[in-house]
Protein backbone atom coordinates (compact mmCIF):
# COMPACT_ATOMS: atom_id res chain seq x y z
CA UNK A 1 0.00 0.00 0.00
CA UNK A 2 1.48 3.38 -1.00
CA UNK A 3 2.42 5.96 1.97
CA UNK A 4 -0.31 8.13 0.53
CA UNK A 5 -3.44 6.08 0.34
CA UNK A 6 -6.15 7.66 1.28
CA UNK A 7 -5.06 11.66 0.78
CA UNK A 8 -6.86 13.76 -1.65
CA UNK A 9 -4.22 16.17 -3.49
CA UNK A 10 -4.81 19.30 -5.21
CA UNK A 11 -1.89 20.20 -7.37
CA UNK A 12 -1.45 23.63 -8.60
CA UNK A 13 1.09 24.42 -10.98
CA UNK A 14 1.55 21.91 -13.64
CA UNK A 15 1.99 23.61 -17.46
CA UNK A 16 3.88 20.47 -19.35
CA UNK A 17 5.25 17.16 -18.25
CA UNK A 18 8.19 18.95 -17.74
CA UNK A 19 6.78 20.97 -14.89
CA UNK A 20 8.29 19.93 -11.53
CA UNK A 21 4.20 19.59 -10.10
CA UNK A 22 3.99 17.02 -12.66
CA UNK A 23 6.60 15.30 -10.90
CA UNK A 24 5.21 16.00 -8.07
CA UNK A 25 1.67 14.43 -8.83
CA UNK A 26 3.42 11.62 -10.71
CA UNK A 27 5.49 10.47 -7.39
CA UNK A 28 1.68 11.16 -5.26
CA UNK A 29 -0.45 9.18 -7.57
CA UNK A 30 2.40 6.02 -7.01
CA UNK A 31 1.83 6.04 -3.66
CA UNK A 32 -1.84 6.20 -3.63
CA UNK A 33 -3.20 9.64 -3.31
CA UNK A 34 -6.44 11.00 -5.16
CA UNK A 35 -5.27 14.14 -7.24
CA UNK A 36 -7.30 17.02 -8.42
CA UNK A 37 -4.98 19.80 -10.86
CA UNK A 38 -5.94 23.49 -11.80
CA UNK A 39 -4.60 25.17 -15.11
CA UNK A 40 -3.69 28.84 -15.51
CA UNK A 41 -5.09 29.35 -18.92
CA UNK A 42 -7.07 28.09 -21.47
CA UNK A 43 -4.36 27.41 -23.66
CA UNK A 44 -2.91 24.70 -20.86
CA UNK A 45 -6.57 23.11 -20.15
CA UNK A 46 -6.02 20.10 -22.35
CA UNK A 47 -1.95 19.48 -21.16
CA UNK A 48 -3.55 19.50 -18.07
CA UNK A 49 -6.34 17.66 -18.68
CA UNK A 50 -4.32 14.64 -20.13
CA UNK A 51 -1.66 14.50 -17.20
CA UNK A 52 -4.78 14.79 -14.95
CA UNK A 53 -5.82 11.19 -17.17
CA UNK A 54 -2.72 9.30 -16.43
CA UNK A 55 -3.28 10.48 -12.97
CA UNK A 56 -6.73 8.80 -12.92
CA UNK A 57 -7.68 12.31 -12.32
CA UNK A 58 -11.29 14.14 -13.74
CA UNK A 59 -11.09 16.53 -11.74
CA UNK A 60 -9.51 20.05 -13.96
CA UNK A 61 -10.19 23.50 -12.58
CA UNK A 62 -8.79 26.87 -13.80
CA UNK A 63 -7.14 29.24 -11.35
CA UNK A 64 -5.27 32.20 -12.23
CA UNK A 65 -3.91 33.13 -8.82
CA UNK A 66 -3.70 36.52 -9.97
CA UNK A 67 -7.60 36.87 -9.30
CA UNK A 68 -9.01 36.26 -6.14
CA UNK A 69 -12.25 34.79 -7.00
CA UNK A 70 -10.85 32.43 -9.28
CA UNK A 71 -8.85 31.96 -5.94
CA UNK A 72 -12.06 31.23 -4.35
CA UNK A 73 -13.76 29.27 -6.84
CA UNK A 74 -11.29 27.14 -7.43
CA UNK A 75 -12.68 25.61 -3.53
CA UNK A 76 -16.07 25.89 -4.74
CA UNK A 77 -15.71 23.69 -7.55
CA UNK A 78 -13.25 21.02 -5.32
CA UNK A 79 -16.11 20.84 -3.15
CA UNK A 80 -18.60 19.59 -5.89
CA UNK A 81 -16.00 16.63 -6.29
CA UNK A 82 -14.31 16.15 -2.45
CA UNK A 83 -16.04 17.02 0.84
CA UNK A 84 -12.59 17.58 2.01
CA UNK A 85 -8.54 17.43 1.02
CA UNK A 86 -5.81 16.82 2.77
CA UNK A 87 -2.48 18.12 0.67
CA UNK A 88 -1.86 21.43 -1.45
CA UNK A 89 0.97 21.68 -3.53
CA UNK A 90 1.98 24.97 -4.79
CA UNK A 91 4.05 25.27 -7.55
CA UNK A 92 4.02 28.68 -8.98
CA UNK A 93 6.22 31.47 -9.51
CA UNK A 94 5.88 34.31 -11.86
CA UNK A 95 7.99 37.87 -12.45
CA UNK A 96 7.65 39.86 -15.65
CA UNK A 97 10.32 38.03 -18.18
CA UNK A 98 12.42 42.06 -17.75
CA UNK A 99 12.96 41.53 -14.25
CA UNK A 100 15.05 38.46 -14.97
CA UNK A 101 17.22 40.45 -17.11
CA UNK A 102 20.53 41.92 -16.36
CA UNK A 103 21.58 43.42 -13.12
CA UNK A 104 18.93 43.78 -10.02
CA UNK A 105 19.00 47.08 -9.76
CA UNK A 106 18.89 48.38 -12.83
CA UNK A 107 15.88 46.05 -13.90
CA UNK A 108 13.85 45.98 -10.40
CA UNK A 109 10.90 48.20 -10.77
CA UNK A 110 8.00 49.03 -8.04
CA UNK A 111 5.40 46.84 -10.69
CA UNK A 112 7.79 44.01 -11.11
CA UNK A 113 8.45 43.74 -7.37
CA UNK A 114 4.83 44.25 -6.54
CA UNK A 115 3.84 40.84 -9.53
CA UNK A 116 6.73 38.83 -8.33
CA UNK A 117 5.93 38.96 -4.72
CA UNK A 118 2.01 38.63 -5.42
CA UNK A 119 2.42 35.44 -7.66
CA UNK A 120 5.00 33.87 -5.82
CA UNK A 121 4.30 34.59 -2.44
CA UNK A 122 1.19 35.81 -1.50
CA UNK A 123 -0.59 33.08 -3.91
CA UNK A 124 0.00 30.74 -1.63
CA UNK A 125 -1.36 31.91 1.76
CA UNK A 126 -4.33 33.13 -0.27
CA UNK A 127 -5.03 29.78 -1.59
CA UNK A 128 -4.17 28.20 1.86
CA UNK A 129 -6.73 30.64 3.69
CA UNK A 130 -9.99 29.86 0.50
CA UNK A 131 -9.12 26.05 0.87
CA UNK A 132 -9.06 26.10 4.71
CA UNK A 133 -12.49 25.25 5.82
CA UNK A 134 -11.86 22.34 3.18
CA UNK A 135 -8.67 20.87 5.20
CA UNK A 136 -10.53 21.40 8.21
CA UNK A 137 -9.85 18.25 10.97
CA UNK A 138 -7.70 16.24 8.24
CA UNK A 139 -4.07 16.94 9.37
CA UNK A 140 -3.24 18.42 6.19
CA UNK A 141 0.08 19.63 4.16
CA UNK A 142 0.86 22.09 2.86
CA UNK A 143 3.98 21.94 0.59
CA UNK A 144 5.29 25.14 -1.99
CA UNK A 145 8.87 25.45 -4.53
CA UNK A 146 11.55 27.77 -3.63
CA UNK A 147 14.83 28.37 -4.82
CA UNK A 148 18.24 29.15 -3.54
CA UNK A 149 18.00 32.63 -4.80
CA UNK A 150 15.71 33.10 -1.98
CA UNK A 151 18.97 33.39 0.57
CA UNK A 152 21.90 33.83 -1.79
CA UNK A 153 22.06 36.95 -4.23
CA UNK A 154 22.64 34.77 -7.63
CA UNK A 155 23.18 36.57 -10.93
CA UNK A 156 19.79 37.41 -12.99
CA UNK A 157 17.56 35.84 -10.48
CA UNK A 158 16.65 39.46 -9.26
CA UNK A 159 13.16 40.26 -7.58
CA UNK A 160 12.20 36.51 -7.99
CA UNK A 161 14.78 36.01 -5.04
CA UNK A 162 13.21 38.37 -3.14
CA UNK A 163 9.92 37.08 -3.90
CA UNK A 164 11.57 33.41 -2.62
CA UNK A 165 12.42 35.00 0.66
CA UNK A 166 9.13 36.03 1.33
CA UNK A 167 7.56 32.99 0.15
CA UNK A 168 10.19 31.03 2.61
CA UNK A 169 8.94 33.72 5.42
CA UNK A 170 5.54 32.55 4.44
CA UNK A 171 6.36 28.99 5.18
CA UNK A 172 7.11 29.44 8.93
CA UNK A 173 4.42 32.25 9.33
CA UNK A 174 1.80 29.60 7.84
CA UNK A 175 3.09 26.88 9.57
CA UNK A 176 2.86 28.77 13.02
CA UNK A 177 -1.15 29.21 11.90
CA UNK A 178 -2.03 25.70 10.71
CA UNK A 179 -0.09 24.11 13.33
CA UNK A 180 -2.61 23.89 15.74
CA UNK A 181 -5.32 22.53 13.82
CA UNK A 182 -2.69 19.96 12.84
CA UNK A 183 -1.63 21.03 9.60
CA UNK A 184 1.73 20.92 8.47
CA UNK A 185 3.54 23.29 6.17
CA UNK A 186 6.46 23.36 4.20
CA UNK A 187 8.91 24.23 1.47
CA UNK A 188 11.25 22.48 -1.13
CA UNK A 189 14.11 24.35 -2.79
CA UNK A 190 15.02 22.95 -6.37
CA UNK A 191 18.03 22.80 -7.90
CA UNK A 192 18.10 24.22 -11.30
CA UNK A 193 15.78 22.24 -13.78
CA UNK A 194 14.79 22.25 -17.76
CA UNK A 195 10.91 23.43 -17.43
CA UNK A 196 8.96 26.13 -19.19
CA UNK A 197 9.83 28.26 -16.07
CA UNK A 198 13.50 28.33 -16.96
CA UNK A 199 12.88 28.36 -20.74
CA UNK A 200 14.70 31.64 -22.71
CA UNK A 201 16.62 32.11 -19.52
CA UNK A 202 19.71 33.53 -20.71
CA UNK A 203 22.90 31.62 -19.30
CA UNK A 204 20.47 28.62 -17.46
CA UNK A 205 22.55 25.48 -19.78
CA UNK A 206 25.47 27.27 -18.13
CA UNK A 207 23.95 26.99 -14.61
CA UNK A 208 22.77 23.26 -15.02
CA UNK A 209 26.46 22.65 -16.15
CA UNK A 210 27.83 24.50 -13.46
CA UNK A 211 25.95 22.54 -11.19
CA UNK A 212 26.50 19.56 -13.27
CA UNK A 213 30.35 20.05 -12.48
CA UNK A 214 30.60 21.31 -8.89
CA UNK A 215 27.15 19.70 -7.03
CA UNK A 216 28.20 17.27 -4.42
CA UNK A 217 26.54 14.36 -6.52
CA UNK A 218 27.68 15.62 -9.80
CA UNK A 219 24.64 15.98 -11.67
CA UNK A 220 21.44 18.11 -11.93
CA UNK A 221 17.71 17.34 -9.81
CA UNK A 222 14.71 15.98 -11.93
CA UNK A 223 11.28 16.71 -11.15
CA UNK A 224 10.99 12.77 -10.05
CA UNK A 225 13.60 13.46 -7.51
CA UNK A 226 11.65 16.55 -6.18
CA UNK A 227 8.43 14.45 -6.45
CA UNK A 228 9.54 12.00 -4.51
CA UNK A 229 10.69 13.59 -1.19
CA UNK A 230 7.05 16.58 -1.72
CA UNK A 231 5.50 12.95 -1.75
CA UNK A 232 7.32 12.10 1.14
CA UNK A 233 6.85 15.20 2.96
CA UNK A 234 3.34 15.37 2.18
CA UNK A 235 2.50 12.17 3.49
CA UNK A 236 2.29 10.95 7.89
CA UNK A 237 6.01 9.41 7.69
CA UNK A 238 6.55 14.11 8.24
CA UNK A 239 4.13 13.82 10.55
CA UNK A 240 6.45 16.00 12.86
CA UNK A 241 8.46 18.33 10.21
CA UNK A 242 6.51 21.69 9.52
CA UNK A 243 8.03 25.00 8.61
CA UNK A 244 10.66 23.66 7.28
CA UNK A 245 12.55 24.11 3.35
CA UNK A 246 14.63 21.01 2.39
CA UNK A 247 16.99 20.88 -0.35
CA UNK A 248 16.79 18.99 -3.49
CA UNK A 249 19.59 20.21 -5.50
CA UNK A 250 22.37 17.15 -5.33
CA UNK A 251 23.83 19.16 -2.28
CA UNK A 252 25.02 21.91 -4.28
CA UNK A 253 23.93 24.56 -1.40
CA UNK A 254 26.27 23.33 0.87
CA UNK A 255 29.42 24.43 -0.95
CA UNK A 256 31.18 27.33 -0.50
CA UNK A 257 34.29 27.56 -3.63
CA UNK A 258 32.11 25.60 -5.74
CA UNK A 259 33.98 25.98 -8.91
CA UNK A 260 37.18 25.17 -7.42
CA UNK A 261 36.12 21.63 -6.46
CA UNK A 262 34.91 21.01 -9.51
CA UNK A 263 36.24 18.39 -12.26
CA UNK A 264 37.33 21.23 -14.95
CA UNK A 265 38.47 24.63 -15.08
P1 LIG B 1 6.56 25.50 -14.89
O1 LIG B 1 6.57 26.58 -15.89
O2 LIG B 1 6.33 24.12 -15.36
O3 LIG B 1 5.54 25.82 -13.72
C1 LIG B 1 5.26 27.11 -13.29
C2 LIG B 1 3.77 27.17 -13.10
O4 LIG B 1 3.36 28.42 -12.58
C3 LIG B 1 3.01 26.95 -14.41
O5 LIG B 1 2.15 25.85 -14.28
C4 LIG B 1 2.23 28.25 -14.57
O6 LIG B 1 0.97 28.04 -15.16
C5 LIG B 1 2.11 28.66 -13.11
N1 LIG B 1 1.72 30.07 -12.96
C6 LIG B 1 2.43 31.19 -13.26
N2 LIG B 1 1.67 32.29 -13.05
C7 LIG B 1 0.46 31.85 -12.62
C8 LIG B 1 -0.75 32.49 -12.28
N3 LIG B 1 -0.90 33.83 -12.33
N4 LIG B 1 -1.79 31.71 -11.87
C9 LIG B 1 -1.67 30.37 -11.82
N5 LIG B 1 -0.56 29.70 -12.14
C10 LIG B 1 0.50 30.44 -12.55
O7 LIG B 1 7.99 25.61 -14.16
P2 LIG B 1 8.56 24.91 -12.84
O8 LIG B 1 10.02 25.07 -12.96
O9 LIG B 1 7.96 23.57 -12.69
O10 LIG B 1 8.07 25.88 -11.68
C11 LIG B 1 7.32 25.45 -10.57
C12 LIG B 1 7.85 26.07 -9.28
O11 LIG B 1 9.16 25.57 -9.03
C13 LIG B 1 7.97 27.58 -9.31
O12 LIG B 1 7.59 28.09 -8.05
C14 LIG B 1 9.45 27.79 -9.52
O13 LIG B 1 9.87 29.03 -9.01
C15 LIG B 1 9.99 26.64 -8.70
N6 LIG B 1 11.38 26.28 -8.97
C16 LIG B 1 11.80 26.02 -10.24
C17 LIG B 1 13.12 25.66 -10.48
C18 LIG B 1 13.62 25.39 -11.87
O14 LIG B 1 14.83 25.49 -12.09
N7 LIG B 1 12.78 25.05 -12.84
C19 LIG B 1 14.02 25.56 -9.40
C20 LIG B 1 13.55 25.83 -8.10
C21 LIG B 1 12.24 26.18 -7.91
O1 LIG C 1 11.86 30.21 -10.12
C1 LIG C 1 12.34 29.98 -11.21
C2 LIG C 1 11.70 30.51 -12.46
C3 LIG C 1 10.92 31.74 -12.17
C4 LIG C 1 10.37 32.49 -13.32
C5 LIG C 1 10.62 32.25 -14.66
C6 LIG C 1 10.05 33.05 -15.63
C7 LIG C 1 10.32 32.89 -17.10
C8 LIG C 1 9.19 33.43 -17.95
C9 LIG C 1 9.56 33.54 -12.99
N1 LIG C 1 9.00 34.34 -13.91
C10 LIG C 1 9.22 34.12 -15.22
N2 LIG C 1 8.64 34.97 -16.12
C11 LIG C 1 8.65 34.74 -17.45
O2 LIG C 1 8.15 35.56 -18.24
N3 LIG C 1 13.47 29.23 -11.27
C12 LIG C 1 14.11 28.81 -10.04
C13 LIG C 1 14.14 28.87 -12.53
C14 LIG C 1 15.16 29.94 -12.80
O3 LIG C 1 14.81 31.11 -13.34
C15 LIG C 1 15.94 31.90 -13.38
C16 LIG C 1 17.03 31.18 -12.85
C17 LIG C 1 16.52 29.92 -12.46
C18 LIG C 1 17.29 28.81 -11.83
C19 LIG C 1 16.10 33.19 -13.83
C20 LIG C 1 17.36 33.78 -13.77
C21 LIG C 1 18.43 33.10 -13.25
C22 LIG C 1 18.28 31.78 -12.79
Amino acid sequence: MGFLQGKRALIVGVASKRSIAWGIAEAMHREGAELAFTYQTEKLKSRVEQIAEICGSDIIIPCDVAYDEQITDTFAQLGKHWDGYDILVHSVGFAPREQLVGDYMDAVTREGFQIAHDISSYSFVALAQAGRSMMAGRNGALLTLSYMGAVRAMPSYNVMGLAKASLEANVRYMAQSLGPEGHRVNGISAGPVKTLAAAGISQFRKMLDHVKRTAPMRRTITPEDVGNVAAFMCSDLAAGVTGEITYVDAGYNILGMAELGGDKD
